[in-house]
């Protein structure tokens, strides 16, 4: 959609963590996702043991839960609260974000991007990046899109939620909602009536728009995005609906 021509596909990044005991002083909030079978490596034969360590209203990890749910692989679910002081999240991303993934060799995988990256090579079921050339790249760019607009709602929420009024700066505010107001139009504009983002199926792009509008609905319930853009309201009332989408649902909403 935004992009003139393909590139080729991004290398998959695996990171280690260090420590001997990788879940060690995380929170025991721990879901198991009991619908869901086991994901199977299908190019080592590998049998893989996934915890996922996030945060229950963070977009980037419901991004990460909705692409595990569309594949049906399995995972130990730790939530955090990244703003305590008691978190241990920076034991396994030194960058103190979640979502991180990991693996049953102690390696961790982050962020939000390569997780889904990783998951999508894990099993047949449910391709949601296309395989190469100007598909992927396509699909790709929409989930930055996606996650760019999320970036700049975060960045105003942080505005009010952790800094003191007196310190806020309307100008700084005002330019992050500029770039989301930007990305929704050019959301709107590239979605056109098409059924899906990219192509003929569901893919990553369609989960990476639908979270970033419900985050919309969840922390700026004011922004009238609907009225602004109907199609992009008629595109997340249909991926609402989806039961990976209904099950990651923040508390509260
Ligand atoms: N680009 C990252 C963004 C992750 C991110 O910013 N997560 C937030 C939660 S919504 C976080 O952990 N923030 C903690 C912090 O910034 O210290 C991704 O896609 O995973």
């Amino acid at each position: 959609m935004l992009v003139n021509h393909g590139v080729p596909a991004a290398p998959q990044r695996r990171l280690r963590c260090s420590l001997a005991s990788p879940l060690q002083g995380i929170p025991q909030c721990v879901r198991r996702c009991t619908h869901l079978t086991g994901p199977h490596d299908i190019l080592t034969g590998m049998f893989r043991n996934l915890t996922l360590i996030a945060s229950p209203t963070s977009p980037y990890a419901r991004k990460v839960r909705i692409v595990m749910s569309e594949k049906r692989i399995e995972c130990e679910l730790q939530m955090t609260d990244v703003w305590s002081p008691d978190t241990t999240i920076s034991q396994f991303n030194p960058l103190g974000k979640v979502p991180c993934l990991i693996m049953d060799d102690g390696g961790a995988v982050f962020d939000s991007r390569v997780i889904v990256e990783y998951l999508d090579t894990l099993t047949p079921v449910g391709h949601l990046i296309p395989a190469s050339g100007r598909q992927r790249v396509e699909v790709r760019t929409w989930e930055a899109l996606a996650d760019g607009i999320v970036d700049a709602l975060v960045t105003v929420r942080l505005e009010h939620a952790q800094r003191p009024s007196t310190h806020r700066l309307q100008p700084w505010i005002d330019r992050h909602l500029g770039k989301a107001t930007a990305g929704l139009q050019a959301a709107s504009t590239a979605l056109e009536d098409r059924a899906w983002c990219n192509g003929e199926r569901f893919t990553l792009a369609d989960i990476a728009l639908g979270v970033s509008l419900s985050y919309l609905d969840f922390r700026f319930p004011e922004i009238t995005w609907r009225s602004e853009h109907p199609n992009l309201a008629r595109h997340y009332e249909k991926l609402a609906a989806r039961p990976s989408f209904a099950e990651t649902v923040p508390p509260g909403v």
